[in-house]
């Protein structure tokens, strides 16, 4: 269905995808209806005054005498309402699909369960640096459908698993899961299930880039797509030792030597090896590759330096928000002293085990908060628990000694104390600013 005029579309959810949408289908003088099962969802203020609105739960009669539903991604299809309107034969669609419909311009599609913010970026200043008119969003937090509005040749989308579910007319002009580990197992009913909501991302595109090392980002089914690869080696796009320095290369052309990119660290490593890749596929020049990898510091939030003072340095990865990329942040982690590590909030269902080892470094000790926190230090053989993050870090303030790290890496959603990760990141080098 392409034409929405006069349809009955019902939108549910009303934060930032759903104001997207209602927006868009009344541009497109769809007949909108909208629903949000909180009280007061975030966009209810902004909803223009003649929209009906029923908020706190989803009205099942409103979704039956709908022609089609967009879901947001907040919203897991398996909810009742939603599972009795797609018995009743109605299509049910998220944002992503709308915008799908819609854009003839080629979009770079990137997901995986870590990296995507860093990679989605990247790709972008690498698209701006060599002079194409990018637009970047999605998953990242500016809904797509709002990227329509502007005069664009390349779209570049980070794409959540949640998205990806209700979308099906995504034909990327490259498409890559950077990782998969566990993350969303409130959400899905496995490891495989939330997998194969990733691997979405891979049908109809014209390439498609897997991780190397980890075999669960290749496809499960035949794409029709060129696949490539990145990795540490052996990959199309890897790392190898070019007249004594390590580079960055495609296939066998040096894109960088390493230690002329902004960004560093091993997973970033293999960050800049996918943006690369997908870069080159989208046909940006290797001018504007080069120049976004010498400027591009990273973003707020991930293994950043909040804070250095008596020798103590304060790193703020408040987007740690799985296992997954908590162990990439402690594997390889050089620390003199001890490492003052903060776990702890919402684990969506994780299984934190993974995490032992690390954790239990003879340097390593944990300060656990949050709703999940007893299940972290249950893990960890040196650890204190706390009701909050701030008050495990006025505990660990006296102990500190020249050399050591005070390490937010915490494993778990912010969402049980904190607006966002974001938030949770600014009271932590608000925190850490103390320590003069
Ligand atoms: N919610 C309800 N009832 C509803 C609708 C939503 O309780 O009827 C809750 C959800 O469970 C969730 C919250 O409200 O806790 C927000 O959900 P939403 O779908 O309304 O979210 P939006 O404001 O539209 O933001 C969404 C993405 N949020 C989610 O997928 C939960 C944003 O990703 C994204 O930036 C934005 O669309 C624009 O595309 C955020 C996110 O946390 C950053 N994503 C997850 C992640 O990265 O791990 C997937
Ligand atoms: P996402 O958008 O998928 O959450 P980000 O780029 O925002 O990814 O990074 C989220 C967290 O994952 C940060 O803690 C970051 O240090 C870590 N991280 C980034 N890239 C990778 C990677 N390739 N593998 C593992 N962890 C990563």
């Amino acid at each position: 269905m392409n034409t929405y005029q006069n349809k009955k579309i019902a939108v549910i959810g009303l934060g930032k995808t759903g104001l997207s949408c209602v927006h868009f289908l009344r541009n497109k003088k769809a007949r909108v209806r909208v629903m949000d099962t909180r009280l007061h969802p975030a966009g209810a203020d902004s909803l223009p005054p003649d929209v009906p609105l029923h908020m706190g739960g989803l009205n099942q009669q409103w979704l039956l005498e709908s022609d089609m539903i967009v879901a947001s991604p907040g919203v897991a299809l398996k909810t009742p309402e939603i599972q009795t309107a797609l018995a009743a034969g109605i299509e049910v669609v998220g944002d992503i699909e709308l915008f799908c419909r819609e854009a003839i311009k080629p979009i770079i599609a990137i997901t995986g369960s870590n990296g995507k913010s860093t990679v989605t970026t990247l790709v972008y200043e690498m698209a701006k640096a060599a002079g194409v008119k990018a637009a970047m969003g999605g998953n990242i937090g500016v809904p797509a459908l709002s990227l329509l509005e502007q005069d664009i040749d390349l779209y570049v989308l980070e794409l959540s698993s949640f998205q990806l579910e209700t979308t099906y007319s995504l034909r990327a002009a490259a498409a890559t899961v950077l990782t998969i580990s566990e993350d969303h197992m409130n959400r899905y009913a496995g490891l495989e299930a939330y997998r194969q909501a990733k691997l979405k991302i891979y049908h109809q595109a014209a390439v498609i880039l897997v991780n190397h090392d980890d075999l669960l980002t290749y496809p499960t089914q035949v794409e029709s797509g060129h696949q490539w690869c990145f990795g540490a080696q052996n990959a199309d796009y890897s790392l190898k030792t070019v007249a004594g320095k390590l580079c960055f290369m495609a296939r066998d052309e040096v894109i960088l030597p390493c230690d002329e990119a902004a960004l560093s660290g091993r997973h970033n490593a293999m960050n800049i090896l996918a943006a690369t890749a997908l870069a080159q596929a989208a046909g940006i020049n290797l001018a504007g590759i080069r120049t976004a990898l010498r400027t591009f510091k990273g973003l707020p939030h991930r293994f950043q330096l909040a804070h250095f003072a008596h020798g103590v340095r304060w790193i703020n990865d408040s987007k740690a928000t799985n296992v997954g990329s908590t162990m990439a942040a402690l594997t390889d982690l050089d620390v003199a002293g001890t490492l003052h590590l903060l776990l702890g909030g919402d684990g969506k269902g994780a299984d934190f085990s993974p995490l032992r080892p690390l954790i239990n470094q003879p340097h390593v000790v944990c300060y656990c908060f949050g709703q999940d926190g007893k299940s972290l230090a249950a893990l960890a053989k040196r650890r204190y628990l706390f009701a909050t993050m701030a008050q495990a870090i006025e505990f660990l303030r006296s102990t500190l000694k020249a050399g050591d790290m005070v390490l937010l890496s915490p494993a778990c959603a912010s969402l049980d104390q904190f607006d966002s990760f974001e938030q949770r990141g600014e009271v932590f080098a608000a925190l850490a600013a103390q320590d003069e």
